[in-house]
This record gives structure tokens, C-alpha cells and sequence, in this order.
């Protein structure tokens, strides 16, 4: 039977359905769904203790989160990322009045290119946003030393990686801030959701602010700030989730593993490596198809016709978007550009079968009855 279920990219983590329930339940009693309230206090608690970082904000999602890091910092000029992201990533950066400058990426882990960096600085250049993109950390010794020359702000879009850690440091410690997105697609869940990791405690003060419209009291508009709060059903669903998060880790590290067992050393076929002393979350598996029997789109509509829903992420590169490309050449990024037209990344999710896996693998080489 399950061989023929559809399978799709990713599929939702979800407590237990009374669990949720009666977690809820204390909302019907105080009738506070909002504002900063007590589940959303001890969510931001609990996941500054699981990321290792020294302070949080909770956002209503990943990309406000981004967005208002952004404004807080009060970057002018240009900021500097790569076209090899979500829409989210450049979108945050233009919607505050910023340019983005793009830089290529590096092609063993398609994070940002740290030896093209310095070239894309120029005096009016404000801050890097660098992408740990599929949970792979980026070159963040490097980036720092050049920010720091140049004294440039870096926040990273770590949207993919929540729970990564390098030699045991959450990966929210890097840079100035790290957002993370709680997206239902992400390995850690609040439906929709973000949160903002960094040190400053001045930064804190300002993203509480614009989160509720800049308000700082009731006689007191400071910013021009928006609404970006997270609510206390999406609070309630993180504390769920975060009680089960190491075993649905563990769960996606076999998913990825049977892959690996599956896919390593097929000719044509490249696998990102996983980085020395990094801890992964395994969001994702992108997998490269360069040189073999078949190209992207051929083993894109090969799975598509057998119910699977692997996705080009990220593809087309940002800055070959309609509202991008006739101020960009993606040229300029030959790296992205290669990845971007070779890329598929696979179903990866806890609840992923082996035997789901196999009948993916088993199109992908060819191998279906
Ligand atoms: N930066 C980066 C690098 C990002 O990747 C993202 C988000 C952001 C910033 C912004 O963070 P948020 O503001 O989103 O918190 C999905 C997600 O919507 C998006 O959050 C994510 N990146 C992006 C990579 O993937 P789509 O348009 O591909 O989603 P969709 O609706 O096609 O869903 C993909 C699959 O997920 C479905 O085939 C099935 C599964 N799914 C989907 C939903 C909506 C579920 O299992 N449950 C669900 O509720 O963007």
C-alpha cells in the first residue's frame, strides 16, 4: 500500500493530537492568544536553552524576523548576499531600502563564497547576509575577519539551520544575529514562526519595539515598526514540538543515511559532504546531478510521474526573479548558476520509510519495477 503514496519534500512534524489539545487549553481559561503572553515568554526561554544562545526574539515568521533585524540595525547602502536562497533572504534586505549585492557561492557546500567577498565590499556596503543554506554553516571564521576589517554588521539566515552546532556551539552564537525560521516545512516547527538569536541586548530592546508597531509604552511610539508577534497557539505548538525535536533529528540522520547507503559514488551523482566537527539537523538532501545518465529535470519529472514531489530549492536563482534579473546578470554568479540548474533536493523528513526511500532512490538510478 504505502508504495503508492504520494510522497512530498517534507511533511509536517505534528505532536500527538490530545497533547496539543490539552496544552491549548489553558487559552480558553485566560483568553490572552497574544502580545507576548506566558507560553510565548517560556518558548523563548526554552529555545535560547536549546540553541545555546544568549538572547532570542520570537517572530510571527522567519521572514519578519529577518526583516526587522534588518531595521534595527539601521543599514544604509549595500548589503551584500548570495542568489542561491528563498526569496525571503534578498526580499528582506530590498523591502528595507537596501540593495542587495550578490556574491557566488562555493560549490562544496553552496554556502557564500568567503574568497569572492571582499571583492563585492565597497564604501557603501553596510552588512553581509550570508546563508547557511540546507543547514550547512558557512565560512564563518572568514566572514567575520572580513566584516570585522571593513566594519560591516553580519546577520546570517540561518532559516535552515536550527540545532546546528559546530564543536558544540549552537550556530546562533556566529555574527551579530542568526535568523531562524519555524516554518511547518522546517525541522523545528511553530506552523509559521522565526526567531532571532544574538548578543546585544540594545538589539533585543529595538525588535521588541518594532515587532508591536514601535510601540514602547502607552504614551510612547518610538519606530515605525510593524506587527510581528507570534501567537500563543503558535507558542504552544513550538513547546510541543521542541519536547520531541532530538528524535525527530534522529529520525531525518537515517533518512539522510539510507540516501547516502543508496546514492554515494553513483557516477554523476554528488552528495554534499557533511563538514568537519558540524552537527547537523538534516533539513534537507539536495543532491547535485552533474554528468549523469540523466540531467535535473529529466529526474525531476522522472519522480514527479512515480507521486514523489522533489523541489529545485533553489532554483531559479534569485537574481534571475522577474523582479530582480534587469538589475542583475546571474552570470556574475557562475557557481549559483551551475548548482542552481543541477540541484534537486529529495524528500527528508522523520517520517520518511526506508522503504519510501528506496522506491525515490530506485526511480532516481533507474531501478523501478
Ligand atoms: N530564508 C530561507 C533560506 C528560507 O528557506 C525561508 C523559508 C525563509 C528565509 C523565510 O522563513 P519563513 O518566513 O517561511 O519562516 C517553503 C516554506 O514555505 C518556506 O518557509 C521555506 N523557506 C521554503 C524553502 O519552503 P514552498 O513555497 O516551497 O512551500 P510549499 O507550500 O510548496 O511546501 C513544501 C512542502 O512542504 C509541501 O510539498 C508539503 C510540505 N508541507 C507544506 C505546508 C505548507 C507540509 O507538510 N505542511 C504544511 O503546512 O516554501
Amino acid at each position: 500500500m504505502s508504495e503508492k503514496k504520494p510522497i512530498l519534500v517534507t511533511r509536517s512534524s505534528m505532536p500527538p493530537y490530545e497533547e496539543f489539545i490539552e496544552a491549548i487549553r489553558p487559552l480558553w481559561e485566560s483568553a490572552w492568544l497574544t502580545n507576548m503572553g506566558c507560553f510565548h515568554q517560556e518558548l523563548e526561554a526554552r529555545l535560547t536553552e536549546y540553541l545555546q544562545v544568549p538572547r532570542m526574539k520570537l517572530f510571527v515568521n522567519g521572514h519578519q524576523a529577518l526583516e526587522m533585524t534588518l531595521q534595527a540595525m539601521e543599514l544604509r547602502g549595500e548589503v551584500i548576499t548570495t542568489p542561491f536562497s528563498f526569496a525571503s533572504t534578498t526580499h528582506a534586505i530590498v523591502r528595507n531600502g537596501l540593495t542587495p549585492v550578490f556574491c557566488d557561492i562555493n560549490s562544496e557546500d553552496y554556502t557564500l563564497d568567503a574568497t569572492k567577498l571582499e571583492e563585492r565590499i565597497t564604501e557603501k556596503t553596510s552588512a553581509i547576509v550570508p546563508v547557511h543554506v540546507y543547514g550547512n554553516l558557512c565560512q564563518v571564521e572568514e566572514i567575520e575577519r572580513i566584516a570585522k576589517k571593513h566594519g560591516l554588521k553580519v546577520i546570517y539566515d540561518a532559516a535552515h539551520a536550527f540545532g546546528v552546532k559546530r564543536n558544540g556551539v549552537g550556530v546562533g552564537n556566529f555574527g551579530d544575529a542568526s535568523m531562524f525560521s519555524f516554518h511547518a516545512t522546517k525541522v523545528f516547527h511553530t506552523i509559521e514562526g522565526g526567531g532571532v538569536a544574538f548578543s546585544e541586548e540594545s538589539l533585543g530592546t529595538r525588535l521588541d519595539y518594532l515587532k508591536n508597531f514601535g510601540i514602547v509604552d502607552k504614551e510612547t511610539v518610538k519606530y515605525a515598526g510593524g506587527n510581528a508577534k507570534m501567537n500563543e497557539f503558535q507558542a504552544v505548538m513550538g513547546l510541543c514540538n521542541l519536547r520531541r525535536l532530538d528524535g525527530e533529528i534522529a529520525k531525518r540522520k537515517r533518512v539522510a543515511a539510507r540516501y547516502r547507503e543508496r546514492l554515494s559514488g553513483v557516477p554523476g551523482i554528488r552528495l554534499t559532504r557533511p563538514q568537519e566537527g558540524v552537527t547537523g539537523n538534516y533539513a534537507y538532501f539536495p543532491v547535485i546531478f552533474d554528468g549523469y545518465s540523466a540531467g535535473r529535470d529529466e529526474i525531476y519529472d522522472r519522480l514527479a510521474a512515480a507521486g514523489i514531489g522533489a523541489r529545485k530549492y533553489f532554483y531559479p536563482l534569485i537574481n534571475r526573479y522577474d523582479c530582480y534579473r534587469a538589475q542583475y546578470d546571474y552570470r556574475e554568479t557562475p557557481v549559483a548558476a551551475y548548482l542552481a540548474d543541477r540541484v534537486l533536493t529529495l524528500p527528508c523528513y522523520a517520517e520518511l520509510e526506508e522503504i519510501e526511500v528506496d522506491r525515490i532512490c530506485d526511480v532516481i538510478l533507474g531501478e523501478q519495477e
